[in-house]
């Protein structure tokens, strides 16, 4: 028996179809045994995740661990603690043998559990996570990599284009839990039943609106950026008439700025800068922030870009290689590498 596709009738939705996320994941023929014990046991780290966050306050948990991570960033207590979640979730067995996390300096790779059809995992356990401590959006970005066969501890086959992704998704901490993902068949997004402590599927096949009312991005850092990205804020923010009267909607966590663009339209932007070292390559990171929602962009109908081509074909040279991007909907995106090009031909 086929399920009823769920169908979003405007913003106003349907009732869910009760389905729970296990039931979901062994409908669909493109996930596999060890996919399906891969996404279960990130939506186990996620739900662990969420029900720390709801308490954190309560034990005393916010604030800095006092350490400093590989990216020069301070780290919370919750970090660290959300990165353990992840290692603890998948250490006890299971398809994946190599973790790479924003989290770790270097991958951990979990030698036992290497066969022929391994999968890396690559994730940041908390995104956003300087909103921790007022309780603002939080989320987890996720996705699943094939390993190749007899790759011993070499990462050559795991550094390869985000076209090689064979599943992404997020988890955004709001008033509701939301676990968003695809396995290269549409998306699809599924709401934390507190009292149950089931994920129950809330929309599939979720196509985001080709142009939005919304930009996101750090506008302090405007100074910095190169023309092209200055010239699209500009249009966002000019008349209506010539391409304006957008609002400017942006959280400090990339998960809850996207998930935004995915229901509703728009873009979200974090440039690179005119500058040496990392500010010329922006802030977020390619292998487990823009890939991931990348491949969740462009299954819903939008786009993923660094400014001047598709994220999803950049090749990485090491796990913590950081891109402009440009991500959301297929207009304002594609404005936005128009822009970036005539910004830098001009330069
Ligand atoms: P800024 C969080 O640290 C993060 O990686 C993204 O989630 C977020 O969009 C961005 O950085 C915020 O950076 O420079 O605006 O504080």
């Amino acid at each position: 028996m086929t399920e009823p596709t769920l169908e979003a009738k405007g913003k106003t939705m349907t009732k869910p179809l009760m389905m729970t996320l296990d039931r979901y994941l062994r409908t669909r023929e493109r996930i596999g045994p060890e996919l399906i014990v891969t996404i279960e046991s990130v939506a186990h780290a996620v739900k662990r995740i969420s029900n720390e966050l709801a308490r954190a306050a309560l034990k005393g948990e916010l604030g800095y661990s006092g350490t400093v991570n590989v990216h020069g960033e301070e780290v919370e207590k919750l970090d660290a603690w959300s990165d353990k979640v992840f290692v603890d979730a998948f250490s006890a067995g299971g398809p994946v043998c190599t973790l790479i996390s924003e989290e770790m300096d270097e991958p951990r790779h979990l030698k036992a559990q290497c066969t022929r059809d391994s999968f890396a995992l690559l994730y940041d356990p908390l995104d956003g996570s300087s909103n921790t401590d007022v309780n603002g959006a939080l989320g987890t970005v996720f996705a699943v990599r094939r390993r190749k066969p007899g790759h011993g501890d070499s990462l050559a086959d795991v550094l390869a284009a985000g076209t090689e992704q064979i599943a992404a998704g997020y988890a955004l901490y709001g008033p509701a839990t939301m676990l968003v993902f695809t396995v290269g068949d549409g998306v699809s997004a599924f709401v934390l039943d507190p009292a149950t402590g089931k994920f129950m599927l809330w929309r599939e096949k979720i196509t985001m609106p080709p142009r939005g009312k919304t930009y996101a991005v750090n506008q302090a850092n405007a100074a910095k950026w190169h023309p092209g990205a200055r010239a699209l804020v500009d249009r966002f923010t000019g008349p209506k008439d010539q391409g304006g009267g957008y609002s400017l909607r942006y959280c400090g966590a990339f998960v809850g700025d996207f998930h935004r663009c995915l229901l509703n339209g728009g873009i979200f932007l974090y440039p690179g800068e005119i500058s040496s070292g990392r500010g010329s390559a922006g802030k977020l990171r390619l292998m487990y922030e823009v890939a991931p929602l990348s491949m969740l962009a462009e299954q819903a109908g939008g786009a993923g870009s660094i400014g001047h081509g598709r994220a999803l074909e950049v090749v990485p040279g090491n796990i913590h290689e950081r891109v402009p991007v440009y991500i959301g909907s297929a207009e304002e995106v594609a404005l936005a590498d128009k822009l970036e090009v005539e910004g830098r031909s001009r330069s």
